[in-house]
């Protein structure tokens, strides 16, 4: 009999390394591909790709770089594919949830976003996934109602995201109550405070400080185990040298959303427009802080995974 594991596996093409570290039982880490073709420009993007991969295998486990390809959900690229995401940037689409159905039935190409590659990792079975930050709830929502896809997926896919927090672009307060209401733990590596992507300060506390990677993964058997479906938020703090100030970027981020506004852009492009924009206005001080922060989170979420196999064996 298939179990609901291999019918979802089934849905998705692995590569073999990755199928074979999943049917072994390896420590796997997903990785996102929105961050790739929208979220940085070519060069930066393709090395910072493959550089994440090689710091999950530095630390002991299996990347799975999840994207569509010609309409097949896939996790576990190859080096040509992640390059051709990485020049095609904003050409290719960006895919959260909603978007799904449309580039499967046409067979198209698809980044995914933090919710799309939770769905598609959820339906091949790995538990962990490495990004930049989450979306969230954006400032000024009670009137756009700009909410990322991103918190409904952590409600409700049993996925463990390591990020660096919620970027300031976003209402920070906002996107922590939304995921309260949801029930969606964020759990601060080795901080009680939430980071703030760019910056290791934000002004909120997270719910709960766990200092190792061995207490990580047992709460995610804890919550799991109970049958609590849904995501687990782990802000994992941007290391101390690249931490950028957090006045001179809240500023920058008011310039930002000002032009936004100016230009009337939302829905999905918002946020592609937001980090853009940062960028060029920090002189790109920020791309290097995003590389950065991103390797530390593969870092943090390969031990994490390490350390939930082991668990899992015992
Ligand atoms: N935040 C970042 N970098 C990113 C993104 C968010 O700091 O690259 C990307 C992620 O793929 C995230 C998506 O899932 O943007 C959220 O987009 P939206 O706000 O449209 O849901
Ligand atoms: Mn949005």
């Amino acid at each position: 009999m298939k179990t609901s594991a291999t019918i979802g596996l089934n849905k998705v093409q692995l590569s073999d390394e990755v199928e074979k570290a999943i049917k072994a039982g390896l420590p796997v880490v997903a990785l996102e591909s929105t961050i790739i073709s929208h979220g940085m420009p070519y060069p930066q993007n393709f090395e910072m790709a493959l550089a994440v991969e090689n710091k999950v295998r530095e630390h002991g486990a299996v990347p799975a770089t999840i994207a569509i390809i010609e309409g097949v959900l896939r996790a576990g690229l190859t080096r040509d594919e992640i390059e051709s995401f990485a020049k095609k940037g904003p050409q290719i689409a960006k895919v959260s949830r909603r978007d799904i159905p449309v580039i499967v039935a046409q067979k198209k190409d698809g980044a995914t976003t933090v919710a799309s590659t939770m769905i598609i990792a959820e339906l091949a079975g790995i538990s962990i996934f490495a990004t930049g930050g989450i979306g969230g709830v954006h400032r000024g929502a009670e009137t756009t109602m700009d909410i990322s896809a991103d918190l409904e997926e952590l409600a409700q896919t049993s996925v463990a995201v390591i990020c660096a927090g919620a970027k300031s672009i976003l209402d920070i307060g906002l996107t922590l109550e939304y995921l309260e209401t949801k029930g969606v733990p964020v759990l601060g590596y080795q901080t009680s405070e939430l980071p703030a992507f760019y910056t290791r300060q934000s002004g909120f506390k997270v719910d709960a400080q766990i200092d190792s990677a061995e207490q990580m993964a047992e709460i995610l058997h804890a919550k799991w185990g109970l049958g609590l479906k849904g995501g687990v938020v782990i802000a994992n703090p941007v290391p101390h040298p690249y931490s950028l100030d957090f006045k001179e970027m809240e500023t920058v981020i008011q310039n930002a959303l000002h032009e936004m506004n100016q230009k009337g852009i939302k829905g999905k492009d918002s946020t592609p427009f937001l980090l853009g924009k940062v960028k060029e206005l920090t002189a790109g001080k920020s791309l290097e802080t995003n590389i950065q922060l991103v390797l530390n989170n593969a870092k943090v979420a390969a031990e994490i995974s390490a350390a939930y196999v082991a668990s899992r064996k015992k």
